[in-house]
């Protein structure tokens, strides 16, 4: 049964010197370049925000960045602008080997929703089309690695696992934001729906 690499957001914005800037985050890039070859299918996402998006605390007068405020969907934390389509901020590692993806999912291109999640948007329903993507090349098991382990790792393993995907995240070739607690969270739940956490 053939497992798939999905390697999530490593982006410059969220590599040290970066807009949004997950600390160590670029430690993860020779991990994951030496993981491609084992894998038959490599997926890459791309965090691929219009200017302007809602999750950006600059569209939120009187928030700043990093905190927490009510979108129709949930509540969403309020971030620095990144990840700004056709920005170099936006561009993946310049040392990740993209040219080994068989698929690159681009998300969060919709101005009003955040879309964490490789699978699903935030609103927990508009799909992305990785499932399908998936299920069409048989693959019922998948390795998440990249960034950040605490939001977009976090949200794509708890959607492939309730997919009913067989779901390791590999969290040495993960790097964390970690606000007030939230790797150690993230670890909580994703154990909980019985993801599978390894060194490697
Ligand atoms: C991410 C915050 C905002 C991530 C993306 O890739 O984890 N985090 N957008
Ligand atoms: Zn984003």
């Amino acid at each position: 049964m053939s497992e798939a690499l999905i390697v999530i957001d490593v982006q410059n914005d969220f590599c040290p010197g970066g807009a949004l800037a997950v600390p160590d985050g670029d430690a993860v890039v020779p991990k994951i370049n030496a993981m491609l070859a084992d894998y038959p299918i490599r997926v890459f996402t791309q965090d691929w925000h219009p200017a302007g998006h809602l999750s950006f605390a600059s569209e939120h007068p009187g928030f700043h960045p990093y905190s927490v405020t009510e979108m129709p969907y949930g509540s969403q934390v309020l971030w620095p602008d990144h990840c700004v389509q056709g920005t170099p901020g936006a561009e993946f590692h310049p040392e990740l080997r993209v040219d080994s993806a068989n698929l690159i999912i681009r998300k969060g291109f919709r101005r009003e929703i955040d879309s964490y999640s490789a699978f699903f948007e935030n609103d927990k329903t508009t799909p992305t089309g990785l499932e399908g993507y998936l299920r069409g090349h048989k693959i019922e098991r998948l390795r998440l690695v990249g960034l950040a382990t605490d939001f977009c790792v976090l949200y794509t393993a708890l959607d492939a696992a309730r997919l009913g995907f067989d779901v390791t995240v590999a969290m040495d070739a993960c790097r964390a934001i970690d606000l007030q607690g939230s790797l150690e969270d993230a670890e909580e739940s994703m154990i909980e729906a019985g993801v599978i956490l390894a060194a490697h």
